[in-house]
């Protein structure tokens, strides 16, 4: 087998994975995950570890966004361990959310277990089921069939999900609707960007960072998180604006700046870019609109042109991301099927 080909099959076949996952979620009855819980009435908590974090904290804003609820992302870990610091008022009405895609990592296992002691509901939401289906009264269990130590399509897949049982719970067919559209979506970008981002991943650097504000810094994380994995290179994340604010010293020729545009912040998000292209970093950037100005500033330009809310379209940013982290590992003669000290599950002996 060629170094990625399992990945990159699974990459770009997301969009069959998401129909299949569209269409479960249809026939699903989906308030009965709350059974009598108001959702509006409780505090979301959504748990998760290494990239089914960083899905958590996507579902966080997803949640506050389309169900105008609180809502707030935390590492198993941190339950664990600052259980008080996590849940400082025992009385307060939470609905903790469980994602793993194993539904096997000890530390989410960990939690189950304190919270079905402490007699505290929680929904999970898995793709190969496990320990985690077998604990939970309530789980969604999705049809995505993952090899591939790195997350990509059950990234992705239950991003979708958790957003789309955030909008059935607050009736936004709209949104539902919107969803449906995206795996038709992908199929029109993927040969259109696909090949760019793999010319694009046959540079050498030292440094890549990512850069996003709001729904969209989740999903930064996640990439940045995808090239660390998948090429062991050194990648960080941060809020586009906060860039200036002392990280820009790392810029160089040698940097690669990935910038996640959003359209609300489009502005003075885009300004950010074209300073550190003017400092001389390589530029990348992901806008579903692009202005001529920063198109002309960016050593790639990827353009979605979706017709979706801004919300729906947190998914289609990341898959140039999963494209360029496989590719740049690639080029480094390195198989990022099997990526350096890496296991699909992280099992912790007791
Ligand atoms: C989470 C995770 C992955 C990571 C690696 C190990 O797993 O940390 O994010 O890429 O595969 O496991 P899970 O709890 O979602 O199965």
């Amino acid at each position: 087998m060629q170094p990625g080909a399992t990945t990159l099959r699974e990459i770009y076949g997301q969009p069959q994975v998401w129909r299949n996952c569209l269409q479960q979620l249809s026939l699903m009855d989906l308030d009965a995950l709350v059974g009598d819980k108001s959702p509006a009435a409780h505090e979301w908590v959504f748990v998760g570890c290494g990239t089914s974090y960083y899905l958590a904290q996507a579902a966080a804003a997803s949640f506050t966004t389309l169900l105008g609820v609180t809502a707030r992302a935390v590492p198993a870990s941190e339950i664990l361990l600052y259980s008080s610091l996590v849940f400082p008022d025992a009385k307060a009405a939470v609905f903790p959310v469980l994602i793993s895609r194993s539904g096997h990592t000890s530390e989410v296992l960990q939690v189950a277990e304190l919270l079905q002691k402490s007699g505290i509901e929680f929904l999970g939401i898995t793709c190969d089921g496990n320990e985690l289906a077998q604990m939970g009264r309530r789980t969604v269990k999705l049809p995505v069939v993952e090899e591939s130590t790195v997350m990509t399509s059950s990234f992705t897949s239950m991003l979708m999900a958790l957003q789309y049982i955030a909008a059935k719970f607050s009736g936004n067919a709209k949104f539902i609707e919107a969803l449906n559209t995206l795996p038709q979506e992908l199929e029109r970008l993927l040969p259109i960007y696909g090949p760019l981002v793999e010319k694009f991943a046959k540079q050498s650097f030292d440094d890549f960072a990512v850069l996003a504000q709001g729904p969209l810094y989740p999903v930064a994380s996640e990439v940045s998180l995808k090239v660390m994995e998948s090429s062991s290179s050194y990648a960080q994340f941060f809020h586009t604006l906060e860039f200036r604010h002392g990280p820009k010293s790392i810029i160089s020729d040698r940097v690669v700046v990935g910038a996640l545009l959003s359209e609300s912040g489009y502005a003075q998000e885009s300004a950010v870019l074209l300073e550190m292209k003017a400092l001389g970093a390589r530029t990348l950037a992901i806008a579903n609109t692009l202005t001529p100005k920063v198109r002309a500033a960016s050593d790639l330009a990827i353009e979605l042109g979706l017709a979706v809310p801004e919300l729906a379209r947190l998914v289609m940013y990341l898959v140039w991301g999963q494209i360029f982290g496989c590719h740049v590992g690639i080029n480094k003669g390195m198989d990022p099927d099997s990526p350096r000290h890496l296991s699909r599950v992280v099992t912790i002996a007791e």
